[in-house]
């Protein structure tokens, strides 16, 4: 009463007391959140579409946060169901176009692609038993695995995490199936807009924001361009032989061009934008898995020919590409390269551990004698 008497708010009508009570609360709200912004910390992940962006986000929140509750983890399960049949449809769709024949049983192969390609993903949640079972099927014929390790040639791009899911088909099905850290790290499902997820890391907030990387969504990154603290570019080098196939392509403009030229591209432009200069700058060559596995049967040389280095060699290869990027970086800035896969709960732990310093933008002075440099 004495403090109401002291402001003469409980005198005013109702309507004039809630609004006065109202803006208080809003400058309160300001104020604690001032307070968190000083506490906290932004960073950005850029990179093309299906760099592994979000994937890093689900790793820290396995690694860093408080994980996923069972309830999560089931929300998974339409997502592989639907990452298994795109994956299919498009190996059937490429089959087609490409003119290729199945490699035995011709006729109930026919009769099982049929089915498969007319299913509708946005008709059903969850696959049927009949139609896991046609896709198992198909996924066994030798001319399907063919077009499958031929992949990075086909028209339309087969998801990474495609195979990963037709070989636990059996395990996903089960009726008390819950989604294991590894599935719910391979499911793909692409973002759209701006996303920022909270973690809490020695008494510092880190504010992730996650972008979706299709041309279309790249518009939207500039909304969240300002107060960095530090930015990951994320590149997928295992994309070195891979064409474009982004759904938002203008399809009279460069459809052809190369997906690590695409993200070349766009990194060249993340580092010369003004509004990062005061911001630790880390460059994630990742998919180093895929690059490992590829590199072995698909020549750098054939599609970067100022590559001479040997081949089947995976070190080499990874600091060519790894140059190229540097080659990109006009006004001498630094920036940190760590070859990653942002898949893996180990490599990540380890990698975020690393660059923790640099993210939470403290010792930087420190760190920056010993990392790799440009
Ligand atoms: N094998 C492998 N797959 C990865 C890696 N990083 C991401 N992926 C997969 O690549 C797909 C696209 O990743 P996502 O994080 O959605 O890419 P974004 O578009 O940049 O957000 C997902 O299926 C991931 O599981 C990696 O380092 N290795
Ligand atoms: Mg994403």
């Amino acid at each position: 009463m004495e403090g109401c008497r002291k402001n003469f708010v409980c005198l005013l009508p109702q309507e004039e007391r809630e609004k006065i009570l109202n803006d208080r609360n809003i400058e309160r709200g300001i104020k604690e959140d001032k307070k968190k912004n000083k506490r906290s910390k932004k960073l950005l992940l850029l990179g093309t579409g299906e760099a592994g962006k979000s994937t890093f986000i689900k790793n820290l929140r396995m690694t860093q946060g408080n994980g996923y509750e069972e309830e999560e983890r089931e929300k998974n399960i339409p997502i592989m169901h639907k990452n298994i049949l795109e994956g299919m449809q498009i190996l059937l769709l490429s089959k087609d176009y490409l003119n290729a024949d199945f490699a035995s049983d011709a006729e109930r192969n026919t009769a099982a692609a049929k089915v498969i390609k007319e299913i509708s993903s946005e008709g059903q949640d969850l696959l049927q038993h009949d139609q896991i079972a046609f896709i198992k099927q198909l996924w066994c014929d030798q001319g399907i695995q063919d077009l499958f390790q031929n992949r990075a040639k086909l028209e339309i791009q087969i998801p990474d995490s495609a195979q990963y899911f037709f070989d636990e088909i059996d395990r996903i099905i089960q009726p008390n199936y819950v989604p294991t850290d590894k599935d719910i790290l391979n499911a793909r499902i692409p973002t759209s807009g701006v996303h920022s997820y909270e973690f809490e890391i020695k008494k510092k907030i880190l504010r992730v924001i996650d972008v979706g990387g299709q041309r279309g969504e790249r518009k939207k990154w500039i909304q969240c361009f300002d107060d960095v603290t530090s930015l990951i570019y994320l590149a997928a080098i295992s994309e070195y032989d891979q064409i474009l196939d982004d759904p938002s392509l203008d399809l009279n403009a460069a459809n052809n061009r190369k997906r690590l030229d695409e993200s070349l591209l766009v990194f060249k432009e993340v580092c010369s934008n003004k509004m990062f200069l005061a911001s630790a700058f880390i460059l994630f060559l990742n998919k180093k898995d895929l690059f490992d596995e590829k590199i072995m049967k698909s020549r750098l040389a054939d599609h970067y020919p100022e590559y001479t280095g040997p081949e089947q060699n995976s070190e080499e290869a990874g600091e060519f590409i790894k140059q190229m990027f540097f080659d990109k970086i006009e006004d001498g800035r630094s920036v940190f390269a760590h070859y990653t896969c942002a898949n893996d709960k180990d490599n990540i732990k380890s990698i975020f551990t690393n660059i923790r310093a640099q993210i939470l933008k403290e010792e930087t002075d420190k760190i920056f004698g010993e990392e790799l440099k440009n």
